[in-house]
């Protein structure tokens, strides 16, 4: 019996021509158009940067990018490529890290980097109103005289846009305290396939009317339609924040630390992120954060970045040394050293030592990037599996694999399995796949834990997705999107 039912259904689409881009050009400004099919022709180097993704792995071959800076003009673009059937892909910072920002073919590309006007923000509520394509950062730095943050912060926040993060779900750094964007995210607007657009940005915390529409679209990697405008709740900012850096002797100690640590610091507890010793050393190696000194991570096999936000900082620093004493004092110390942060600089430079993880590893060749949800016990035990499995396949050597890394949010069952790897070669990749997959699924994990399908894992999704649930899932395509013209083959075959 087949698990879920292929869609051999790919829609044929057809080719942006001179003629498409005439038709824009009636209603957008001439530097919205990107095009080498246009009077005012750009070359394909232009193009480049928006056919290709974050970590070099993806490429399409659009000759098209419209930049439009209004709502209605989205909707007009979109209106016009549903009856052309011309393949749209949205795209926002292009920072997503499975492929599904960039075209597979020759797509239109809709960059919704014009649009980064805050709409409106209530300093009491806490409701900020948001053109799709502003910039996480800019948007914490608009709220911060308020004190505000936002919800969510994350490694490319400098890049990446506040509707791409919520097209991807993006999870982030904060998730553990503020919880996920399918709770802070009051309202959309979202321009449809046919051009329509649904008005959907409240500001109401609670709103009972029926199918909360809005969760389609969280999550969706723009495959239902163009995410225009975001209403999004943003928490008050902490009066006071500490982190450290834990060095432990073994991953044995992380579960028994995470639990000490939740204990002692309940309510302040703001993130506890993990990092293995060689994500740690890449990290330092290319300038991410200042590492700790040769002494401090003697011994160490990993480290944990926890951080704390809170009301009072006497309060909040004697709930820190607590816990740092217990930690160092007992018998079997579950660290070796931790090391807290004396200012606002050193706390910048800690956080960097893990949230420049990814920037580090690409340093380092070009990366497979396994994002999967497991028992948090395990995080090792697959890192290893993994690295044992290349060694085996004779690939683990400077030409081939050259690091298996491990990092992530622990306090959200998130690892990252990070493989750099001189070239993406057909070799690795079927060392890796399915093998990483089904040691996912043999914990009953996810795939996917906050990057999304893209283009990357539309074949594996059944490891993660019941058939009930994937048939579900191109029931609700084909009502948004009958001519499948949004974002073609991400998420869904
Ligand atoms: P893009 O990459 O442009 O697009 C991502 C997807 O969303 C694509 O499918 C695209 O079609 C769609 N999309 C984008 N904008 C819209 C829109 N307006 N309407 C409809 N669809 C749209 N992710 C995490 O979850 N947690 C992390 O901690 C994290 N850290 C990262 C660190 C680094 C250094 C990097 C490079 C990436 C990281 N990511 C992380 C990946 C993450 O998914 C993205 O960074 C971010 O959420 C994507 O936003 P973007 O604007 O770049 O979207
Ligand atoms: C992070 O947590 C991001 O740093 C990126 O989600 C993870 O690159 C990765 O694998
Ligand atoms: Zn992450």
């Amino acid at each position: 019996a087949t698990r879920w039912q292929h869609s051999s259904a790919q829609p044929t689409l057809n080719s942006i021509t001179s003629d498409d881009i005439a038709h824009f050009a009636q209603f957008l400004p001439q530097n919205a158009i990107l095009s080498t099919l246009s009077p005012i022709s750009v070359p394909p180097s232009e193009i480049e940067q928006y056919n290709t993704d974050w970590m070099g792995k993806y490429r399409g071959s659009s000759t098209t990018v419209l930049r439009p800076q209004t709502t209605e003009q989205v909707s007009k673009i979109m209106k016009w490529c549903h009856e052309r059937r011309i393949g749209v892909v949205p795209q926002g910072g292009n920072t997503g890290l499975v492929g599904g920002s960039v075209p597979l073919k020759d797509e239109l590309i809709l960059s919704l980097s014009n649009m980064s006007k805050v709409r409106s923000f209530d300093p009491v509520s806490g409701a900020l109103v948001a053109d799709a394509g502003c910039i996480l950062e800019s948007l914490t730095e608009y709220i911060a005289p308020h004190d505000h943050i936002m919800p969510l912060d994350l490694g490319a926040k400098g890049s990446c846009q506040i509707g791409g993060n919520v097209s991807t779900n993006a999870g982030g750094l904060r998730l553990l305290r503020y919880g996920s964007l399918h709770g802070s995210v009051l309202g959309l607007e979202v321009v449809l396939p046919d051009g329509t657009i649904l008005d959907n940005l409240s500001t109401l915390r609670k709103d009972n009317t029926g199918y909360d529409l809005k969760q389609l679209f969280i999550g969706a990697e723009g495959t239902l339609g163009v995410v225009t405008g975001v209403s999004i709740l943003t928490p008050a900012a902490p009066r006071t924040v500490n982190n450290v850096i834990l060095a432990l002797p073994t991953f044995e100690n992380v579960l028994p630390l995470f639990k000490l640590a939740q204990q002692h610091l309940s309510e302040i507890l703001s993130a506890f992120e993990f990092i293995d010793r060689t994500a740690y050393e890449l990290a330092v190696k290319h300038g991410q954060g200042k590492g700790l000194s040769d002494e401090e991570i003697e011994g160490a096999e990993c480290f944990v970045l926890l951080e704390t936000s809170g009301g009072k900082k006497e309060h909040d620093e004697e709930k820190l040394n607590i816990l740092l004493e217990t930690l160092l004092e007992s018998d079997q110390p579950l660290i070796t050293t931790g090391v807290l942060s004396q200012s606002p600089a050193q706390f910048v430079s800690l956080w960097k030592l893990r949230e420049g993880v990814p920037e580090a590893v690409s340093k380092e060749g070009k990366t497979y990037k396994y994002d999967i949800s497991i028992p948090i016990a395990s995080f090792k035990e697959v890192v290893d599996a993994t690295r044992e499995q290349l060694r085996r396949k004779g690939l683990l050597h400077e030409d081939a694999v050259r690091h298996v890394i491990g990092y992530g949010h622990v306090g959200d069952g998130n690892l990252h399995l990070n493989i750099a790897a001189a070239a993406y070669t057909p070799e690795i990749e079927s060392a890796l796949e399915p093998f990483v997959y089904e040691l996912v699924a043999s914990y009953k994990g996810s795939i996917s834990a906050e990057h999304g399908i893209g283009a990357m894992k539309t074949h594996a999704i059944h490891y993660s997705k019941s058939g009930v649930a994937i048939n579900l899932m191109r029931r609700i395509k084909q009502v948004f999107d009958p001519h499948g013209i949004m974002n073609p083959r991400k998420v869904l075959e």
